[in-house]
């Protein structure tokens, strides 16, 4: 009786745990494409299609490489449509002596994950998933204790723990964070290098076809399809970033541009998050184009933040905080989600372009995601959960380890405070002064009230008049108070009024966009 290694999605990494003492005459890996995976939300048709072409050429790989892969395809007639009925099939077939799996990064999988060991007969073993650099236990002794958990004090922790832009005990530079230098606005005519396009094989044609029939009802455009599917073609989307992006990725990394969907941004979130690039390696990469000259330290240190300082902050902080992180709602917040950011049907010109490069990528960069469409949804008071599973459907590289934190801590302020010391709230002027959207606008930033009012103004004001109590108290937003106040009470009410009038005529979503109706 052999080893029988269940291998998820996102897990498609050659030195994954469970596979680490196993040999291949001695185990079988277990694959498994599953209707409830692909419709707990309706994800967008390029994450569908993403994931299944990448389970689909992992799994060749690893038989290339002479491991036996029992794969279920999702039209298998016999398809239990689950992880667990997967797995009970795959029981029956294999007889297994024991199950090896490596700890799934959702805590909805692990749940079920968790019920295997009674449900099945034979041992179950569960080994943490060590492709992450701070293990969920290492996260729990730092958070333990704290009265506020900052990104900042962890990033410095992981920046000690692994060495890396440190000189002597020392950051490099001498400074932990060039945050202040990765804020440029667009300067006139700025453009990025188009970023590396992988194009379809037959692997990845015949799951466009797949999807194109069998999801044909669920958000975003699914061709053309571009993403890398496999460890090479992600490699080789890493390199091209090296190339061309990084050396300005520091300083545009808070810029937007209009049809300009990702900038100098490095697009490996998706090879990342299912396992096709690791992490640590990605870092020494971007480490030694600094010691080598071929990128600036302002580059090199945001980069290397984003993904061992915010990447593994959120991930500590999610396993820390669930399951209550799935229904938090401090700010209260009960409207429901706008039917713009399923059709990109809007006036505000921001909005729109996010929207529209949401739904034919599958993908919206950073400060779109946090200044755009998450300040407006903080400001305009929407439901977190509606908010939540909008952006676990659009993004190729959804996941809710990953997701949910950066939505419900960062962008809505939902927790209260336990992860951002102050709501990401912004008016116009923040997003006239990183982007050209608003030249072109229906709407103005300068004007404050009225028709043509850029609506984030009078809503930012909103959502602070009416948080008063909650946010008084935070000493960082005291002055926009004192503002606040200073301004006669006519122009107060102006803004209070266009507000209302313009939450008035917001059209809510229809049901059955997320999930199934
Ligand atoms: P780059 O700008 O090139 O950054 C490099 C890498 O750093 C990324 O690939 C990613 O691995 C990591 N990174 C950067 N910022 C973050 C962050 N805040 N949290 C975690 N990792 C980060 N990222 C996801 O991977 N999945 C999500 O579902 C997701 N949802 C988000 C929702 C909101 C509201 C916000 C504000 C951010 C979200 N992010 C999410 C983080 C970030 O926006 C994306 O990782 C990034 O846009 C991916 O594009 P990129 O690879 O070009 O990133
Ligand atoms: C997102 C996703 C989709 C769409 N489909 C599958 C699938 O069919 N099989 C699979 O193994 N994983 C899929 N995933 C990823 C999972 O939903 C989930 O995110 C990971 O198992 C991590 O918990
Ligand atoms: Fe967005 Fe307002 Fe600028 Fe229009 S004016 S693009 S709505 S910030």
């Amino acid at each position: 009786n052999r080893v029988l290694v269940p291998i998820l999605g996102d897990q498609l990494t050659p030195g994954l745990a469970s596979l680490c003492d196993c040999s291949p005459d001695d185990t079988i890996i277990l694959m498994m494409e599953v209707w409830d995976e692909a419709t707990y939300v309706k994800h967008h048709k390029q994450k569908i299609a993403l994931i299944f072409s990448a389970m689909r050429h992992f799994a060749a790989e690893l038989r290339a490489a002479g491991w036996s892969v029992d794969y279920t395809k999702l039209t298998d007639t016999e398809n239990a449509g689950s992880f667990t009925g997967e797995v009970a099939r795959a029981v029956e077939r294999h007889n297994p002596r024991a199950i090896h799996v490596t700890q799934a990064s959702e805590w909805r999988v692990q749940q079920s994950i968790d019920e295997w060991a009674d449900k099945f007969p034979c041992d179950v073993t569960i080994l943490p998933d060590d492709r992450f650099i701070a293990s969920i236990p290492e996260f729990h002794d730092w958070a333990e204790g704290r009265k506020t958990l900052r990104m900042e004090n962890f990033y410095q922790e992981m920046r000690k723990k692994t060495g890396l832009l440190m000189d002597d005990g020392k950051p490099a530079g001498g400074k932990w964070n060039y945050d202040a230098e990765n804020r440029a606005p667009p300067k006139k005519g700025l453009t990025a290098p188009e970023r590396f396009k992988p194009q379809p094989d037959d692997i990845t044609r015949e799951v466009l076809d797949l999807v194109a029939d069998k999801f044909a009802d669920h958000f975003g455009d699914l061709e053309p399809f571009e993403w890398p599917v496999t460890r090479e073609e992600a490699e080789k989307a890493a390199d091209w970033f090296f190339a061309e992006r990084l050396a300005d990725f520091g300083t545009y990394q808070d810029a937007m541009i209009h049809g300009e969907d990702d900038l100098f941004h490095s697009m490996l979130s998706t090879s990342i998050n299912i396992g096709l690039l690791d992490p640590m390696e990605l870092c020494h990469r971007a480490e030694a184009a600094y010691h080598d000259g071929n990128a600036p330290l302002n580059a090199v240190e945001g980069f290397i933040r984003q993904i061992i300082g915010w990447r593994e902050y959120v991930r500590g902080f999610y396993w820390y905080h669930m399951p209550e992180l799935q229904t938090v709602n401090e700010m209260d917040a009960h409207r429901p989600l706008p039917e713009f950011y399923w059709t990109g049907e809007t006036d505000m010109r921001c909005m729109a372009d996010s929207v529209r490069s949401t739904k034919e990528n599958a993908h919206a960069h950073h400060i779109q995601r946090l200044m755009v469409l998450g300040n407006f949804a903080l400001l305009a008071g929407i439901t977190p959960g509606e908010v939540e599973a909008w952006f676990l459907a659009v993004y190729a590289d959804a996941f809710e380890w990953v997701e949910l934190p950066n939505v419900a801590a960062m962008a809505l302020y939902a927790d209260g405070g336990k992860l951002a010391s102050k709501p990401y709230a912004a008016s116009g002027n923040y997003i006239n002064k990183m982007s050209d959207y608003c030249k072109k606008c229906r709407y103005s930033p300068t004007v404050k009230s009225g028709e043509d009012a850029c609506p984030f103004g009078p809503l930012y004001w909103h959502f602070m008049d009416r948080h008063r109590d909650r946010l008084r108290a935070n000493h960082r937003i005291g002055r926009i108070y004192a503002n606040w106040d200073r301004m006669d009470a006519e122009k107060r009410q102006d803004y209070l009024d266009s507000a209302e009038n313009f939450l008035g005529s917001l059209i809510p979503a229809k049901a059955g966009w997320a999930r199934a109706d």
